[in-house]
């Protein structure tokens, strides 16, 4: 099993027990180890089978946990969670995906209600039933009805793009180890980098596809065979997630991997491009026309390019275009031209501008925090705890964040200490916009921060005059550099709130402030549209972790991805700068 199917695991766990009202320091321990999982970078089975650590080291990883992360990463089973799983109604997995309900609310209405089932949901709503049961009232009820829609898009319930990520690298791996097979690429949604998946796509060059199927149906996370035909077979793996696999010969595995890479309209664009060149493009190469109107069908040897990606390319005059630009927009276009920007990459980045620590909700100190970013070859971080309105984080009030600035100040002078720092400490806040507008802590304090995130988290279902008035006056304060997450979407569980995204980037580029991409793979918000909006708005985007503990740290190349969709160049994003760029950049 992969980290994130221990963490799954973990986390259903956790909504089982709250959902029968068990001990609130037992569904935590849950929460916590499935959180500690899902950001650490190392399989859990190396932990176990390394020497040095072991699981029990593992932040939040006691004895009890540690044998049941055991009896996953053995037996793929948790006899716990069988059991809950009898004790729970089937229906009650489904509504807790509705955004809002929580496992408490969801067993109120179904003891309550007897609801089973999202339509019971909406015909009790629209009956005024449900707001008259204890703790929902009538404000919860109309949320409930709008955000049912949201539950029942099936697009809402893809495998977020990290989660796949982690499936198709084990899976990447087992076929790289088939002797038979020569080349594996993963291609489709995966390699685009999509904020979701929904299969996984693989394509492999081998002249005997028989071994490679067989290595396939070899593979231990495989738990259904899907179809079967010569040259490829779909499976079913962990998740129940789909896995197409096509085997093709070397002669096509460029004109394959790309076809299969997608997306669609990218492919279907190029192969009207290729037609006006008397070409045709597909999944097996590029071949004239002609040669193929004379023999009726495609004929042997008549292929002009299919081996390399760049080949086919080349063949319909464009260069090599990188996969997470290949929606179909205007990549073509800009290919043609020449202007294809040089996206962002992880090696780029040089700083990490939003993170937490124990003084809040984040789970290392830090001192952690610290040595962990130094690890990750940073040159700058800050420290951005929760500013006060957060008191579910223990938000820091000015006394606690002026003690926690010293503390930083005294680190910086011990990195200092001999010769030139590993790495600069910034002494930062994410400051809190307030339901009633201005911010969490006074100027006067911001005044003396380093950095400042600025942050909305109550009051997410305001009208869409007040979220706006609330963000733009954030942008507006002189002492905030960054907007953190500006929408607050939650993929696959909560919708962004109501914001005049256009009105937000025109106040954030006349003003100078950054907007975050948050790299958190349920955040990664900004989006791609959005993000591109601001560039081309000549905004500043700033690209953070927003981590809460050191394995937070490597969702970084997350956010890259999102950026990099949205067409993002180094230039574009502000924590690519040195720190003396930056800081020329906000004018300090
Ligand atoms: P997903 O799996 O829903 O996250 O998205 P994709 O893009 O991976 O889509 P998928 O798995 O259905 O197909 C993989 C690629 O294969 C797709 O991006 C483009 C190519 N492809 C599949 N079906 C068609 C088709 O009918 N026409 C064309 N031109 N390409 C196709
Ligand atoms: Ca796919
Ligand atoms: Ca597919
Ligand atoms: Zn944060």
């Amino acid at each position: 099993m992969t980290n994130a199917q221990i963490a799954a695991a973990f986390d259903h766990v956790a909504d089982l027990l709250e959902y029968q009202g068990d001990n609130v320091f037992r569904v935590r321990a849950y929460r916590n180890a499935a959180r500690t999982i899902g950001s650490l970078v190392e399989s859990l089975a190396s932990v176990r089978g390394g020497s040095g650590r072991g699981l029990t080291d593992l932040d939040g990883i006691g004895a009890d946990l540690a044998s049941k992360i055991e009896s996953l990463l053995d037996t793929g089973r948790l006899p716990l969670l069988d059991e809950l799983h009898q004790q729970v109604p089937a229906a009650a997995f489904e509504l807790m995906r509705v955004p809002g309900l929580g496992p408490k609310k969801v067993k109120l209405l179904v003891d309550e209600l007897g609801i089973d089932s999202l339509e019971a949901l909406v015909l009790a709503c629209r009956e005024g039933r449900v707001e008259k049961v204890k703790g929902f009232g009538a404000k919860t009820q109309a949320a409930i009805l709008e955000n049912v829609g949201f539950a029942k898009d099936p697009a809402h319930s893809r495998i977020l793009w990290n989660e796949a990520d982690g499936i198709a690298r084990e899976l990447i791996d087992w076929m790289r180890r088939c002797p038979q097979a020569r080349q594996v690429e993963g291609a489709g949604s995966w390699r685009r980098g999509r904020e979701t998946v929904g299969d996984l796509d693989l394509v492999i060059e081998s002249d005997d596809a028989t071994a490679v199927m067989d290595h396939l149906e070899r593979w231990p996370e495989k738990t259904a065979v899907l179809q079967r035909g010569d040259t490829k077979t779909s499976i079913r793996g962990p998740r129940e997630m789909q896995i197409d696999l096509r085997v093709v010969t070397g002669e096509s595995f460029g004109a394959a991997l790309l076809y299969f890479t997608g997306s669609k309209e990218h492919n279907v664009r190029l192969r009207s491009r290729a037609r006006d060149r008397g070409l045709t493009i597909n999944e097996y190469g590029v071949q004239r026309l002609d040669a193929v109107a004379a023999e009726g069908r495609p004929a042997r040897g008549s292929c002009v390019a299919g081996r390399s990606e760049a080949d086919v390319y080349e063949a319909v005059g464009l260069p090599w275009i990188p996969p997470e630009l290949r929606e179909g927009t205007d990549e073509i276009a800009l290919a043609e031209r020449g202007d294809l920007p040089a996206l962002v990459e992880l090696t780029d980045i040089r700083g990490d501008l939003h993170m937490h620590t124990t003084a809040t909700d984040g789970e290392d100190t830090l001192g952690d925090m610290v040595r962990a970013a130094i690890d990750h070859g940073l040159s700058y971080i800050a420290i951005t705890d929760h500013g006060q309105r957060v008191t579910m984080a223990h938000g820091l009030d000015r006394t606690r964040l002026l003690r926690q600035w010293d503390e930083i100040d005294r680190l910086n002078e011990s990195l200092a200490a001999d010769g030139p720092p590993p790495i600069t400490v910034l002494k930062g806040i994410e400051v809190d916009m307030l339901e009633k507008g201005g911010l969490d802590l006074p100027d006067e304090v911001l005044a003396r921060a380093d950095w400042v995130v600025a942050s909305l988290h109550y009051g997410q279902n305001q009208p869409r005059d007040r979220i706006t008035a609330r963000i733009t006056e954030a942008i507006e304060n002189p002492h905030v550099h960054v907007i953190g997450h500006p929408t607050g979407r939650l993929i696959n569980r909560r919708p962004p709130y109501d914001v005049d995204m256009e009105a937000v980037i025109e106040a954030a580029a006349r003003t100078g402030t950054f907007l975050e991409i948050n790299a958190n793979p349920w955040r990664l918000d900004l989006d791609d549209k959005h993000a591109a909006a601001a560039k081309r708005a000549g905004v500043k985007l700033v690209i953070s972790t927003d981590a809460h503990s050191t394995g937070g740290l490597g969702v970084m190349r997350c956010g890259i991805l999102q950026a990099r969709r949205a067409g993002l160049r180094a230039a574009d994003v502000a924590n690519t700068r040195t720190l003396a760029g930056l800081r020329k950049l906000i004018g300090t």
